[in-house]
């Protein structure tokens, strides 16, 4: 993520990736503020094991596409909720990537941050079929808590 401001919505990915065993790294990696540690991380980040990146930015949200533009690993970009726009500004920072550096782009907010964490998870359980399993029972059993019928109690 671009800043520790970012961790409260970025928690959202690693909460379910926690729920779900999945191992990852949680780093603050600013576009902007630290150029050069996102340029040794984007270089070095499938020499050292990374598989799936999951970047969080927000405002002018450079992160995900310097990454994608630095990595072969693909990218999934959390536009983060900013105060000016309500995070417009990060989702259209992220979204509209030139044809060649693709770069995934989730919901704005917390919302975007749980689905990265599960699209991670899913791209991961293609060569993992514990975790695969693992994922599907967790989809399961959140269809399941689903009430068929509103109450009026909520
Ligand atoms: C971006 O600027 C960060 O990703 C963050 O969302 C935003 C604001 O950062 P702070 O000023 O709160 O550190 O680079």
């Amino acid at each position: 993520m671009g800043s520790q401001s970012d961790w409260p919505t970025m928690q959202r990915a690693a909460n379910i990736l926690d729920e779900l065993n999945v191992a990852y790294d949680a780093k603050i990696v600013s576009a902007h503020r630290t150029p050069d540690r996102m340029y040794m991380f984007g270089k070095r980040a499938a020499d050292e094991g990374y598989q799936v990146i999951i970047a969080g930015a927000g405002g002018a949200a450079h992160l995900p596409g310097m990454l994608s533009a630095l990595t072969h690993l693909p990218v999934l970009g959390v536009p983060v909720q900013s105060k000016a726009m309500s995070g417009l500004d990060s989702l259209l920072s992220i979204v509209q990537m030139p044809a060649g550096i693709p770069t995934g782009t989730l919901a704005i907010g917390e919302a975007g941050a749980t689905n990265a964490g599960l699209m991670a998870a899913a791209i991961l359980a293609l060569q993992d079929a514990d975790l695969s399993d693992r994922l599907q029972k967790w989809r399961a059993a959140r269809a399941v808590a689903v009430a068929e019928t509103p109450s009026d109690e909520v």
